[in-house]
């Protein structure tokens, strides 16, 4: 991996990522993908090019692989599930139109593609404990369905191609920097910074629903080494299950309480979102990505806690 281009670099992943990857790959040229409406801003724009690009305009991707040699593409453009819900239609036309045109640009120029997957992926009939690599999956949200159409269309253009697809399926990310938008495990962001605030908070997800999470150090770490695997190791590509930590609100509550007591939430149970997270896995199995390319979390509930509210104190002290 040396030239690489982010599409969606303004969003909760791709902020990250892209300064990651142009810190840590020397001599490379990191190309942050922004829809318009969207533009990288301070560092994000001032430390490397910046090039607007509609994930479904493979034109435009072509134009852009070719300016700048690109060899790996990582798309992260989607609308997440909660919004998925209110938006099918474009979910699926961003989802699924966006990763064939990506797709079709990485056949004929000879890029490797990461295309995230999720916990979205699973559905209600899937095992929700340590669930496996390999089960059942049959989501019933419209982000499931479109990220399970995703792993198939990208281990097809594997098989089919060669195209050097691989991804991970994301817990609920939980970062300091950029918002999530939109998701249904955002509340575990969002949690933070209404401690923070000194604001009580509503907490859209009920008492005893767990899910998967993780902290995005340990996001962005596994997205650079997926990549960077030996592919001969490979047995799976299109997704990875990865896990670091499972809670369920009152568990994270206790813990922000630990470190800003007084700190208070109560339920307003949104159905929408409810009905999504009571669908997906409790806990993954990640055992295929530790054997496969040595996939293991740096955190676990108590230090990203830790990091966040020390991270967000630093950010809302100066207001
Ligand atoms: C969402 O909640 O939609 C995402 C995800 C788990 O994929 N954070």
């Amino acid at each position: 991996m040396k030239n690489v281009l982010i599409i969606g670099s303004t969003g909760q992943i791709g902020s990250e990522l892209t300064l990651k990857l142009r810190k840590e790959i020397p001599g490379s040229t990191v190309v942050a993908g922004f829809i318009k409406g969207y533009e990288p801003k301070g560092e994000l724009l001032e430390s490397g090019p910046a090039e607007d690009v509609d994930v479904r305009d493979g034109k435009r991707i072509s134009e852009i692989v070719r300016k700048y040699r690109i060899d790996t593409v990582y798309n992260l453009a989607a609308l997440l599930s909660a919004v998925a819900e209110k938006k099918p239609l474009m979910a699926w036309d961003i989802q699924m139109n966006g990763l064939l045109a990506i797709l079709e640009v990485a056949r004929e120029e000879g890029c490797a593609v990461f295309t995230p997957s999720s916990i979205g992926s699973f559905g209600p009939e899937t095992p929700h404990v340590m669930t496996p690599q390999d089960t059942i999956q049959r989501p019933r949200s419209m982000y499931g369905v479109t990220k399970v159409a995703t792993e198939l269309l990208s281990d097809y253009y594997f098989h089919k191609f060669g195209v050097d697809t691989r991804s991970v399926r994301f817990p609920g990310l939980i970062s300091h920097m950029t918002l999530p938008g939109g998701g249904t495990t955002d509340y575990a962001v969002e949690i933070y910074y209404a401690a923070v605030k000194g604001e009580e908070f509503v907490c859209p997800i009920a008492a005893g629903t767990f899910m998967d999470m993780m902290y995005m150090p340990d996001a962005l770490k596994a997205a650079v080494q997926i990549m960077e695997a030996d592919p001969s190791r490979l047995v799976h590509r299109n997704s990875f299950n990865i896990a670091s930590m499972s809670f369920d609100p009152e568990i994270i509550s206790a813990k922000v309480r630990e470190l800003v007591p007084g700190f208070r939430m109560h339920y307003e149970v949104d159905p929408v979102r409810q009905a999504i997270a009571s669908s997906w896995p409790d806990s993954m199995d990640d055992s295929c990505a530790r054997e496969e390319w040595g996939w293991a979390p740096s955190f676990d509930i108590d230090t990203m806690s830790k990091d966040m509210i020390e991270h967000l104190r630093a950010r809302f002290s100066g207001q």
